[in-house]
């Protein structure tokens, strides 16, 4: 499917800085050293509501990491997805009595209208599930084949123990995984498993559900994490740089998906690095499309919020801390655009140069947006106690603020 339009994003001078990220599978930091081309995979929406802060937060954690390594003058090849049919999204059309395919589509488009206004760079490969079926299909005849895979009333389960890897990485015990497992779409309590942890692979036609010619496997649907191995190996190979999402994603989804990889190709590991987001809650707890305490990039929009107030409100948070949307949130974050634009619409100013390299070195260490919101902060105070004399100073805190943290001012 087609992706949304890029901004451009300004070139700076001087050289960017490798980045130093917090890696869920080691527990600590890596440096990542990609080649020319970094190699990004970050898990799309399943597109049955409108993009909410939540979501939001997490893209942009993403987006970072692209903007950091453009800055270092390698190119970025991106991939995500769209699990544009799974169980939430089939029983939200069966609630509201509206066609999944339709419901899909409007999501994805709405979503695809936020990043643009987020400035949210797009990816090189925008793939939904169903368009990815006729290779997922061969990938889980393989690893029948390989005696990783087992069938179960007409389903086909992947065995957890197949991969020696398993739980490298979120690293939780069997107690643990099988909680969030029960929590987040797997089905531990299913009779007839071999282990209560295994995930589906491919799920046999149901009665009222869309299937798909699955060759040896008869018709069906595809599991939710091999969907995403499919489309990582298919467009990036084995041992790309990073893996993302959201927190929640790291177990069992992350996990899942780097094991049918690991088992299907014998290389270890899928990423080098999995990075996740922490959550943004809503009155005190996570918002989620399920619970629907959400509040909408769409809505903020419509109610006339400009985007790059939004982003400022998501920078202002640490990607990895769980944090909490608040109309004051907001507020501090269209106060300090307005403080921004004011500052950068002289004519001249004081220097910029280290801003920049300060910019740069907040967003290396871990993508310390708060920390390169402050380096800002401090220069826009500057230029609004004592002003300066440098005409190229406004200009080039446009073209930072523009290029590493996808703020037009
Ligand atoms: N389609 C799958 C991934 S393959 C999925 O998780 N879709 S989603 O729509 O539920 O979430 C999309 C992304 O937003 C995921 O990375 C998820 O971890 C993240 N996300 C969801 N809720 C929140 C939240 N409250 N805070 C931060 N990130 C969130
Ligand atoms: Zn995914």
């Amino acid at each position: 499917m087609h992706a949304w339009p890029a901004s451009e994003v300004p070139a700076l001078p001087g050289q960017g800085r490798d980045l130093r990220i917090h890696d869920t599978a080691t527990g600590g930091p890596v440096t990542l050293t990609p080649g020319p081309v970094a190699r990004l995979y970050v898990c799309g929406i399943t597109p049955y509501d409108a993009t909410h802060m939540g979501h939001a937060a997490t893209y942009n954690a993403f987006d970072l990491v692209q903007r950091v390594w453009l800055d270092t003058k390698r190119q970025v090849h991106y991939v995500q997805n769209v699990t544009d049919v799974d169980d939430p999204l089939l029983e939200r059309a069966r609630r509201d009595a509206i066609d999944w395919v339709g419901l899909a589509e409007r999501e994805t488009s709405l979503f695809r209208e936020d990043m643009t206004a987020l400035r949210m760079l797009p990816p090189r490969h925008y793939i939904g599930a169903v368009e990815a079926i006729p290779g997922i299909v061969p990938l889980v005849e393989r690893l029948r084949d390989l005696g990783a895979a087992y069938e179960l009333d007409g389903d086909v389960y992947f065995s957890v123990e197949s991969d020696p890897h398993f739980g490298s990485v979120s690293r939780l015990d069997a107690a643990a995984m099988r909680l969030l497992s029960a929590e987040r779409g797997g089905d531990p309590d299913r009779p007839g498993k071999k282990n209560p942890l295994d995930p589906m692979l491919w799920l046999a036609a149901r009665d009222g559900e869309p299937s798909w010619d699955g060759a040896s496997l008869g018709p069906g649907r595809p599991g939710w994490h091999i969907e995403c191995v499919a489309i990582a190996l298919d467009h990036l190979g084995m041992g790309f740089d990073v893996q993302g999402g959201g927190s929640d994603l790291a177990f069992p989804h992350h996990e899942m998906g780097a094991s049918h990889a690991q088992v299907l190709t014998g290389e270890f590991p899928m990423a080098r690095a999995y990075v996740h987001a922490g959550m943004v809650a809503l009155d005190g707890e996570k918002m989620s499309k399920s619970k629907g305490n959400l509040v909408f990039v769409s809505r903020l929009r419509r109610d006339g919020v400009d985007p790059a107030a939004i982003r400022l409100a998501l920078l202002a948070h640490h990607y990895r801390s769980d944090w909490e949307w608040t109309d004051q949130v907001l507020q501090d974050a269209v106060d300090r655009l307005g403080r921004w634009r004011a500052a950068v619409s002289r004519p001249d100013g004081p220097a910029a140069d280290k801003l920049v390299e300060e910019i740069r070195d907040a967003l290396a260490e871990d993508l310390d947006a708060p920390a390169a919101l402050a380096a800002v902060d401090r220069w826009a105070a500057l230029q609004e106690e004592r002003g300066g004399t440098d005409t190229g100073a406004p200009g080039l805190v446009s073209r930072a603020v523009d290029a590493l943290l996808g703020v037009a001012l």
